[in-house]
């Protein structure tokens, strides 16, 4: 390739950056509260389930000395155990104090708004239909706060196979961290079948979910290739590779980080999108980043959907630890804890 081709090729290659991007509001939390409690207890502490769907996250957070278990009765008694941002079922927490240990609940406070709202539909006799993946653990949670009431409805697809007592008395809920577009679809169908359908009190997909679509909506036309730093298992970021092909961009890929980039993926490729799930931490998409400037991609442009500015207060349980110890309750975003800075 002579010199020319190549400085036009760089003229002409670029990234679109998305804003919002990343670690949401009840992720921040979340993750603060693992480091928080490390601090205040010392090692181990125990988190039943992944705290956020991150390899990145975890695995720095065992480093530092906490232990990831699947299940409530793998923690030793007496131990302090931590639920995940994704919430539990009410048996999750009866199980820990039958077992005496003390919990720091991280759910995220907009998944349990989705909590209350099941279970004042279910005290009100309603038939709840619960949008939501089959067997991911927010829905396990929120279906858990009154089984008898809960049909789980898993995609447009699922809804033929839905039935309820009493038509007149239905309201859908959902996982918050859905495809906006698939879940009108779902409510679509389903009100086809049960005309007096309601709808949830407010949006149940929350603000960090809808804000992450629009922004790869925005982009996604003009990209030939978009990368979403994320996990397999992070419902939210795998909806995001989804949304970019719906709308336009000729390929998409998940990737956790830099290093699983194919270098062929960026054959032909002019744009590149690239965004990240509310669960990563921003370091792995300057990693992203900092491979594309090496191929070329030197020109990044943000394309910013919406501004963010919400910050949840961590757990009470943690806060009043804190303040007994005379630790800082603030949290990262401020810089009050820069020294754990190889989240971000
Ligand atoms: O729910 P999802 O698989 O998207 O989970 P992540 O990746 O940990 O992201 C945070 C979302 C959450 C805790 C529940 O809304
Ligand atoms: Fe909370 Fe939304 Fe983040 Fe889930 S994605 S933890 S509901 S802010």
């Amino acid at each position: 390739m002579g010199g020319m081709t190549a400085t036009t090729d760089q003229a002409t290659k670029r990234v679109l950056l998305a804003a919002p991007r990343g670690y949401c509001a009840g992720v921040d939390r979340a993750v603060v509260t693992v480091e928080k409690a490390l601090d205040l207890y010392g090692a181990p502490v125990y988190v039943r389930k992944e705290i956020v769907h991150n390899k990145h996250v975890v695995t720095t957070l065992e480093k530092r000395g906490a232990i990831f278990v699947e299940e409530t009765d793998e923690v030793p008694e007496g131990a302090t155990v931590i639920f995940s941002a994704h919430g539990v079922a009410p048996v999750v927490h009866e199980e820990a104090k039958a077992l005496g240990l003390k919990t720091i609940d991280a759910t995220c406070p907009l998944v349990t708004k989705v909590h209350r709202e099941a279970v004042r539909f279910a005290s009100d006799d309603y038939d709840i239909l619960l949008i939501g993946h089959e067997g991911h653990e927010e829905v396990v949670g929120t279906a858990g706060e009154a089984p008898e009431h809960i049909t789980l409805v898993d995609g447009p697809d699922d809804v033929d196979n839905v039935t309820v007592r009493d038509p007149d008395k239905v309201v859908w809920l959902s996982q918050t961290t859905l495809s906006v577009d698939e879940t009108m679809e779902t409510v679509r169908r389903l009100r086809e079948k049960f005309p007096q359908l309601q709808d949830p009190p407010s949006d149940d997909i929350c603000y960090a979910t809808q804000n992450r679509q629009l922004a790869v909506k925005h982009m996604a036309p003009d990209c030939d290739l978009m990368i979403v730093v994320g996990s397999r298992n992070s419902s939210n970021s795998v909806r995001l590779v989804e949304v970019a092909l719906e709308h336009g961009s000729k390929a998409g890929h998940l990737v956790d980080y830099a290093e699983e980039i194919d270098e062929t993926w960026l054959d032909g490729v002019r744009t590149v999108g690239v965004t990240s799930g509310a669960s990563v931490p921003e370091i792995l998409v300057r990693g992203v980043l900092d491979y594309l400037s090496s191929r070329g991609f030197e020109d990044v442009r943000p394309v910013v959907a919406a501004e963010e500015s919400l910050m949840f207060s961590l757990p009470n349980e943690i806060r009043r630890d804190l303040k007994a110890a005379g630790l800082s309750d603030k949290m990262r975003h401020d810089g009050s804890f820069a020294e754990a800075g190889s989240l971000h």
